[in-house]
């Protein structure tokens, strides 16, 4: 790979404690580099270099007076068939916080470097194991706590995100291809390309693009919680509800209105589904300034929120007022909205027909939370349907928006007759926007930020 973080790599063999910080049964060390073998044999009893390749041996630790430190196993992982396409040995320790810093002093002073965050899956990366999608997937898995998120990490991991990305690269080539060999005839007054023809292929790779991005809303909200405002006048028992469906007093519940000034939220899993609720400032008209901000940030996160579940209190509220409320909320139509009828211990829902799904519940008893659940779930694997590629990473997203914004100029410099050679520069645009995604180009700077999340060992 001709890339300028090639000479970045220093060409030291790499060492690091790969288990979480702390005492356990076992910790593993790993070793990366041309030199693992060799570096690794000084600490170890048994020379690795005759270790069969993806074999384990059993031996002492020892430091370079010779005092023995542990005893357990190394496994051998010789390059390029390796994580990160260098030789690489794993040794298990007992996991005593004194040996693993014994065992890695004893490395580096044996002559290893300690890896920085990611450096192992940095160098698995210029090596061409992984593309940059994978590389983030992998700490996407590391970091998922709930099977959502899992999941879409690991759909990435698997590469189908980049092959979508790599064909829409390899189309995109074509096309320039074609323009550039337009140019080189211009003088000559021939036009090669059929203008139909290209016309129809931007329409693909724009819509292929504009899918993708557009899927960015989806899988932020799978990945980080999909968010649910709950939103209604004071004392309906928003901040109630909240509680019970967190199963933690998380917001101030009191039957004095305006208690609830800010946005209360937090998230809990429901069936592997991970969902963010938010709690409001009840919506009335008021004087008060900071209720009023309140009341602002309110409709800000019904906007913004995948569900609304507009809150109604069934002993006081009247049917004949819902339909008012949801429009105040001033939603795109497109918007998820539930009313949920609370306080259904005190009185029965009042019923008639408004043209969006209702339940009753009680948010104080718990009566009918679980049909609330069911609801949110039914919503959202509906959403979820087809296994369709996701975008979950903010880089990729803001990567495929300016690539969607070039492929734009390019179908409109066609349409207005501009000469090929600015459109060319537009397609040539698109181009590296979708390479920055892979990392088939990528600036050294973007690669530093991407890996210094990772943790120390991966
Ligand atoms: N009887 C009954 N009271 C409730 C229920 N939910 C909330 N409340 C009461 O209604 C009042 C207002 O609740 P709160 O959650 O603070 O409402 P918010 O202003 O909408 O956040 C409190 O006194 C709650 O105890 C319910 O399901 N049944
Ligand atoms: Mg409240």
């Amino acid at each position: 790979m001709n890339s300028p973080l090639r000479d970045a790599v220093d060409g030291a063999t790499i060492c690091a404690i790969s288990t979480a910080p702390g005492a356990g049964g076992i910790a593993v060390v790993r070793i990366s580099g041309n030199d693992a073998l060799g570096l690794g044999s000084k600490v170890f009893s048994k020379s690795l270099d005759t270790i069969a390749d993806r074999s384990v041996a059993f031996g002492r630790f020892r430091d370079a007076e010779g005092t023995v430190l542990d005893e357990g196993l190394a496994l051998i992982l010789r390059g390029p068939g390796s994580y990160t396409g260098e030789d690489t040995v794993e040794f298990n320790i007992h996991g005593s916080q004194f040996i693993q810093r014994e065992v890695m002093r004893a490395l580096i002073e044996a002559g290893c470097r300690q890896a920085g965050p990611g450096e192992f899956t940095q160098r698995a990366f210029l090596n061409g194991r992984l593309d940059l999608t994978q590389a983030e997937a992998v700490a996407d898995l590391i970091a998922a706590e709930h099977a959502g998120a899992h999941r879409l990490a690991l759909d990435q991991l698997r590469g189908g995100f980049a092959r979508e990305i790599n064909a829409l690269r390899e189309a995109l080539i074509g096309f320039a291809g074609l323009l550039e060999l337009e140019l080189d005839f211009a003088e000559e007054d021939v036009e090669f390309a059929d203008r139909e023809r290209f016309d129809a292929l931007l329409a693909d790779l724009l819509s292929r693009v504009g899918r993708l991005a557009d899927s960015f809303a989806t899988g932020n909200a799978m990945k980080e919680g999909i968010p649910v405002a709950i939103v209604g006048a004071p004392n309906r028992g928003k901040s109630t509800l909240l509680n019970a469906l967190l199963g933690d007093d998380r917001a101030i519940v009191s039957d004095i209105p305006g208690t609830t000034r800010d946005t209360v939220e937090d998230a809990c899993t429901l069936d592997g589904l991970r969902f963010r609720f938010i709690d409001t400032a009840g919506l009335r008209d008021t004087d008060d300034v900071v209720e009023a901000e309140g009341i602002r940030r309110a409709l800000a996160k019904a906007s913004s929120a995948s569900t609304v579940l507009l809150l109604l209190d069934a002993s006081t509220d009247a049917q004949e007022d819902v339909q008012a409320r949801i429009d105040a909320l001033d939603l795109t139509p497109d918007a998820h909205v539930i009313v949920v009828w609370n306080k259904c211990d005190l009185a029965p829902a009042p019923t008639g027909a408004v043209d969006v799904p209702t339940l009753s519940l009680s948010a104080s008893t718990g009566s009918g939370l679980d049909e609330l659940r069911q609801a949110l779930l039914d919503q959202h694997r509906a959403d979820d349907q087809g296994h369709q590629l996701v975008v979950t990473n903010l880089r990729h997203f803001e990567a495929l928006t300016s690539a969607k914004t070039a492929l734009q100029a390019v179908r409109e410099g066609l349409g207005n007759g501009i000469p090929g050679d600015l459109v060319a520069v537009d397609a040539r645009q698109a181009l590296h926007h979708l390479g920055e995604i892979t990392g088939a180009v990528h600036a050294e700077d973007i690669l530093g930020h991407i890996f210094s999340h990772f943790c120390i060992g991966k």
